[in-house]
């Protein structure tokens, strides 16, 4: 989240879209509540089904799923038309003005520099034009035909009310009444929020989806202001703290990426993320990027990680490819993985086309399950009847469980979707011969680094040299990791302007992220945490729940990275001279000397407002952006792509050509490519979702749950269910092209027939809960039915739009 759960209330408009706040957040969405019930906000939803926020919300469109760019493109579009934007906050604080590359082009569904065969675009020509003075040139009158302003305008102009009917179903009053309301909030008095979750990620074209809410926030002047922002709802109470701490297979800690097989040399990675200035007096934050690499180094690998050997930059891998879930399972299916550890991980539940994840988990030499459930993934192997129709006698592979404990069971933190990091403490003594995550890791690491010093290995040194300061090696405490996250003095540091002055004394804690140094004098296992755990102890711990203007902004409660502030951009609640746009919402200001307020100010502390430095301090722009740049990899503006599974065939868009029917970026496995149905086959779009009463497929293990909801559905709606003669409680068989599941049908009125392209479209839901392990009545897993292609840029699956047939069985 930009912003923080509590800020929700401070919302006047309130968009949720692609997600199900009310259903799977139910906790945080009390502040959703609180909005409407004390400020009067609006709730609006846009979803495929008539949800249970919806049934909350204020106003409800439906859409059909995979189709959010439209429908967000022709918000665009109808703000600029009706010039319902935040003049004010465009011109200063984004790049409208900036001039554009001539060789950039976009036609026929296609940016400049694509090829068809690696399925890549060369993004040379997406960049700015460079003036003589080093910097990007600006138009600030915004004439020029190659500004972002007249390129943007220009893109949107084909998405108008009518063609986002056409592509999205959403009748054409509903899509306006939606975006009179959103415009509302242009004015800079009115505070507009977005959240989202998973019907939004999961889409082949799910990072896109996301930039262009952020494009329709940004136009409204609703980034970094109390009460705007766009958020992501997170997933598991813990997943904010797995990509923070760079678990995902190309991250870092603290969201810096993996070097890339291309950069051997530690020069060519460092140059190419430590970014300078592109404006006059810009900040360009991550012009540090070393000083948080280098302490990193300094806290993986100690003395080994020196100067001399680029702080043993040879030791990280270099990544030849993205070593994401969809590969993995790919890379099994060639056999050319040997063994994978399922930790915390029900693979065969939870990823797509479930054939395919046992195909390659049976090609495994071994796997192991760390978790505190029998799963379904730890039985793969056993036939289940038609839940899981395997042949064990086929499958060689060792599967060894191991149980772990829960969080209720430990000491540590949770970083919620606020971004704050808020310590726990243990509640209970795990069962049995559970033990927790980390003492299975020290376990497994103390005896494979036993092995490389007795026996010797390819390239022993990482291994070897790996700092591992604990009391008890093979129990490190979770105080001890969360000391090392923050971060430590090794030698004094000291003032850059005065090298007499010593800020931190060798051995101290850390205090904030500004004081990581690049000579190696400072170690920080993820600089975003630097400042959670200092000399004055577990800031995670605090409990002050104090909050002075009433706006939520409870400082003393707990710790949110960076720096402990809870709303991230806040200089652009500012004007240009430093004066909140709303006083009423105020987290900083501008009082002559500094910045300061009721947030810890996202900028230069003692900046004076008119020397022009930019809001957006992270980019080398000091702005933000509405042409992407290098960052996406489908093209700097969001255009609409169809599912790979279709109910059209084509991209109303482009329709003369199929090379841009679906995301042309996006990573299709050529074994994958066949997998794919056809709406003649299969006509109706489906999509997969959760409830309330479950927690994805564990707790079905647990008789409460298992009793609230006992058996496998699926919802239809009333149309689709009278033409193929279903009545509600029939068992209907649910087909894809790559398999299928058989449960009993909901028939509802919540769920309509949608008119796409003069066509009618059925939409089918399925939730995700079911399995055949636990207390439930065993049913069949979801993922039997979903295909494997991966967004262009996290590739993740596209769980929320698929195509399949429903029969009455
Ligand atoms: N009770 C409970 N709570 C949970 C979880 C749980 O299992 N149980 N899981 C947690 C996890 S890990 C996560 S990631 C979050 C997920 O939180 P959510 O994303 O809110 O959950 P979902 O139910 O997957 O999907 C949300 C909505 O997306 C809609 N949708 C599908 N396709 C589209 C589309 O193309 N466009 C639009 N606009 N909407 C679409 C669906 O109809 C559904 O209403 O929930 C978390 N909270
Ligand atoms: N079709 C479809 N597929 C989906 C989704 C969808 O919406 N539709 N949603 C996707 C999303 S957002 C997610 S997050 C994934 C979820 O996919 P998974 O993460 O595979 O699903 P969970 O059931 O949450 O599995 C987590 C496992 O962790 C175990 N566990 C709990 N606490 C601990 C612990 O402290 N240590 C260890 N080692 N294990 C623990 C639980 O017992 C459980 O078995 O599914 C994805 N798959
Ligand atoms: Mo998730």
């Amino acid at each position: 989240m930009t912003n923080h759960w509590v800020d929700i209330k401070n919302a006047d408009v309130i968009l949720v879209m692609g997600g199900n706040a009310a259903e799977a957040h139910p906790c945080g969405f009390k502040w959703v509540v609180e909005a409407k019930a004390h400020r009067g906000a609006r709730l609006i939803v846009v979803d495929p089904r008539f949800n249970r926020t919806a049934s909350v919300a204020d106003f409800y469109a439906p859409i059909r799923t995979g189709t959010d760019i439209a429908f967000l493109g022709g918000v665009i579009h109808y703000l600029i038309e009706n010039d319902k934007i935040q003049h004010e906050y465009v011109r200063n604080y984004t790049d409208f003005s900036f001039v554009i590359r001539d060789d950039f082009a976009f036609a026929d569904g296609l940016y400049s520099g694509y090829d068809a065969e690696a399925r890549t675009y060369d993004k040379t020509s997406w960049e700015y034009e460079i003036g003589a003075d080093g910097y990007v040139k600006t138009d600030p009158t915004l004439s020029h035909p190659r500004c972002v302003y007249r390129l943007l305008k220009a893109h949107y102009s084909r998405y108008t009310a009518e063609m986002v009917e056409s592509i999205c179903g959403t009748p054409r009053t509903k899509f306006m009444e939606v975006c009179e309301m959103l415009a509302t909030t242009s004015a800079p008095d009115k505070a507009g929020t977005l959240l989202y979750a998973l019907g939004w990620t999961h889409h082949s074209v799910g990072a896109q989806i996301i930039r262009a809410g952020a494009m329709v926030q940004l136009l409204l002047g609703n980034i970094g202001i109390s009460g705007g922002g766009v958020n992501a709802l997170r997933g598991h109470s813990n997943i904010q703290g797995l990509t923070d701490l760079g678990l995902l297979s190309d991250m870092l800690p603290g969201y810096m990426t993996m070097p890339r097989e291309s950069e051997q040399k530690y020069e060519d990675y460092a140059t190419a993320r430590t970014l300078e200035p592109l404006r006059p007096n810009q900040l360009s934050y991550y012009k540090n990027f070393p000083s948080f690499f280098v302490s990193l180094m300094k806290a993986w690998w100690g003395d080994a990680a020196n100067a001399e050997n680029d702080w043993a930059y040879s030791y990280l891998p270099k990544l030849d490819k993205t070593y994401d879930i969809l590969q993995a399972v790919e890379l099994m299916n060639e056999g050319k993985m040997n063994g994978y550890i399922c930790q915390g991980f029900n693979i065969i539940a939870s990823a797509p086309d479930k054939a395919k994840v046992i195909a390659g988990l049976s090609k495994l030499k071994w796997l192991i399950i760390m978790d505190p459930l029998a799963t379904e993934t730890s039985e793969f192997w056993k036939n289940y009847g038609p839940f899981n129709d395997v042949d064990p006698a086929h499958i060689q592979t060792e599967v060894f469980r191991l149980p772990t404990s829960c969080f209720a069971e430990e000491n540590g933190a949770v970083v919620s979707s606020s971004r704050v990091l808020q310590w726990h403490w243990k509640g209970a003594e795990p069962p049995g011969e559970a033990k927790s995550d980390i003492d299975i890791m020290s376990g497994i690491f103390s005896r494979v680094r036993e092995m490389y010093r007795t026996s010797g290995g390819a390239f022993p040194d990482p291994i070897l040299n790996l700092t591992w300061p604990y009391d008890n090696p093979e129990s490190p405490r979770p105080d001890e990791l969360a000391r090392e996250y923050n971060g430590r003095a090794i030698a004094p540091v000291t003032d850059p302007s005065n090298k007499e002055k010593v800020l931190v004394k060798a051995g101290q804690q850390l205090a904030a992220f500004s004081q990581l140094r690049a000579d190696g004098s400072t170690a920080s296992g993820c600089w975003i945490f630097c400042g959670s755990w200092t000399e004055q102890g577990n800031q995670m711990a605090r409990r002050d729940n104090s909050d002075p203007t009433g706006i939520g902004q409870t400082l003393g409660w707990a710790w949110a990275w960076p720096e402990n502030r809870r709303v991230l951009y806040n200089r652009a609640s500012c004007d240009v001279s430093g004066r909140p746009f709303d006083p009423s919402r105020k987290l900083i200001s501008w009082d002559g000397k500094a910045w300061s307020g009721d947030d810890v100010p996202d900028f230069k502390a003692d900046e004076p407002p008119e020397l022009g430095m930019g809001p957006f301090i992270m980019n080398p722009e000091g702005v933000a952006r509405f042409f992407a740049r290098g960052a996406m990899n489908e093209g700097p503006f969001p255009e609409h792509y169809e599912p790979f599974e279709t109910p059209l065939g084509y991209n109303p868009l482009h329709p003369d050509n199929p090379a841009a029917t679906s995301n042309p970026v996006a990573r299709i496995f050529p074994s994958d490519r066949k997998k794919f149905g056809k709406a003649d086959e299969f006509p109706h779009t489906a999509t997969t979702y959760r409830l309330t009463e479950h927690f994805h497929f564990w707790t079905k293990h647990a008789r409460l749950n298992a009793i609230i909801q006992p058996q496998q559905f699926v919802e239809i709606g009333e149309d689709l269910a009278k033409s193929i003669d279903v009545v509600a409680g029939d068992r209907v068989k649910v087909s894809s092209k790559r398999g299928h599941i058989i449960a009993v049908a909901v028939v509802t009125k919540r769920i309509k027939p949608l008119i796409i392209e003069g066509k009618k479209v059925q939409t089918v839901g399925i939730p995700l809960h079911w399995g055949f392990k636990g207390l439930a009545e065993p049913g069949y897993l979801t993922n039997t039915l979903t295909p494997s292609v991966g967004d262009g840029n996290t590739q993740t699956p596209e769980f929320k739009s698929f195509l399949v047939k429903v029969e009455k069985v």
